[in-house]
């Protein structure tokens, strides 16, 4: 949707910073609130700037409707708000990004919504911990931070057999679609922390979420105006309309640049394992032209050899987030997933000593001179 300025014709939507909308009338404003006549409002009920990523989003993912969020956490509890009542139970993957993890364990649990965390790779497992109430089955893939693959067609089905009005939710932000589109295997909604790939660039927090336009509208229209009010700011979803036009490009990169960092961390004596979906041959199935920029792997060190690696890394910036320009470390257990108890990491299969790394868009010969130089050095 181009938006219409009489005489004046951007290449490049322009910011619509205003809280507020004029009405002509107050029969006009009255029609509007109605939902009888098209427009603005209030910038919380929706802004031309959110409208327009919304639109972009719903059409890279395959959906009929998409929606902006202030945060990926704030596109997360607006969809969870939506679907979720009190007595209903909520089915999800056991490794989680670490705040979805406590907002479901320590969050929705406090209103009277149950929860179960599985392994969603055990599908014997995900049949066995359906109740009559379950509404909602989450999950990512790959997950964060140990880059297990969920198969979403095989739960989509499962759900939709067993659950006839239960919805299938998965975080795509580590896939993004230009690799991976949920809704066409079965999936019902689409949610990203927009913070990452979506807007590439490291200067936003922002969440999006896809579906159907009945679902988005609903989320818009109460998750969202009323239950968390996480409205993304007019500049910011400038900001991602911007990064969504080089997304296939930059990932491109990311998934070459992180596949030959990953083939090279697989050949160094001092790396007991990586997690990279591309050295596995069932990414295949549900992943197409690429497998990521995200790469988790342990060293054959100690925890301390471990940390002193991170630390003597140059170009590798020590920082949480990922999907950016620059490469990024971090260590989850005392960083992303520090939400977690060291039973529920060990349930979750996130090790004490992994670390992740968001490759970058940099050379990646760079790159893996900086590693190399780092593991060379704990050799020594
Ligand atoms: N979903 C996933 C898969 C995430 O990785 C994150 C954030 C969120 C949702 C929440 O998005 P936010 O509110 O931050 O936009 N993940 C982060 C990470 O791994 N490092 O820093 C943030």
């Amino acid at each position: 949707g181009k938006i219409e300025i009489p005489g004046i014709a951007p290449l490049a939507t322009p910011i619509f910073q205003t809280s507020t909308f004029e009405f002509e009338t107050t029969a006009q404003g009255a029609h509007r609130f109605a939902g009888e006549e098209a427009g603005y409002i209030y910038t919380r009920l929706g802004n031309p700037n959110t409208t327009k990523i919304g639109e972009k989003l719903a059409a890279l993912e395959h959906a009929e409707a998409g929606m902006a969020m202030a945060s990926g956490m704030g596109a997360v509890t607006t969809v969870m708000w939506t679907v979720l009542h009190a007595g209903d139970h909520l089915l999800a993957d056991d490794a989680l990004y670490g705040c979805t993890f406590s907002f479901f364990t320590h969050g929705l649990t406090r209103y009277g919504v149950e929860v179960t965390l599985v392994d969603f790779e055990d599908l014997d497992a995900v049949r066995a911990a359906i109740r009559p109430n379950t509404k909602a089955f989450y999950f990512e893939t790959p997950t964060n931070p140990n880059l297990k693959l969920i198969d979403i067609a095989a739960i989509s089905k499962i759900a939709h057999e067993n659950c006839p009005d239960a919805k299938v939710i998965v975080d795509n932000t580590f896939a993004t679609p230009y690799l991976q589109r949920p809704l066409d295997l079965g999936a019902d909604v689409v949610i990203h922390s927009a913070t990452k790939y979506l807007n590439g660039h490291g200067d936003v927090i922002a969440g999006m979420a896809a579906g159907t336009k009945e679902f988005i509208d609903e989320c818009n229209l109460f998750g969202l105006k009323d239950m968390t009010g996480a409205v993304l700011g007019p500049f910011e979803a400038f900001l991602i309309d911007r990064g969504l036009k080089t997304l296939d490009i930059r990932v491109k990169k990311h998934c070459e640049n992180a596949m030959r960092v990953a083939t090279f961390l697989e050949g160094h004596p001092m790396v007991k394992r990586v997690i990279y979906p591309g050295l596995e041959s069932h990414a295949k199935k549900q992943m197409h032209g690429g497998f990521g920029g995200i790469i988790t792997f342990e060293l054959n060190a100690t925890r301390e050899q471990s940390a002193e690696f991170v630390n003597s890394l140059k170009l590798c910036t020590i920082a949480v987030s990922l999907g950016d320009a620059e490469t990024l470390i971090e260590h989850p257990a005392t960083m992303t997933h520090s939400t977690y108890t060291p039973e529920a990491l060990e349930q979750a299969g996130i090790g004490e000593s992994m670390l992740r790394l968001s490759v970058g868009l940099e050379d990646a010969e760079d790159i893996i001179a900086d590693l190399k130089a780092g593991l060379d050095n704990l050799q020594k």
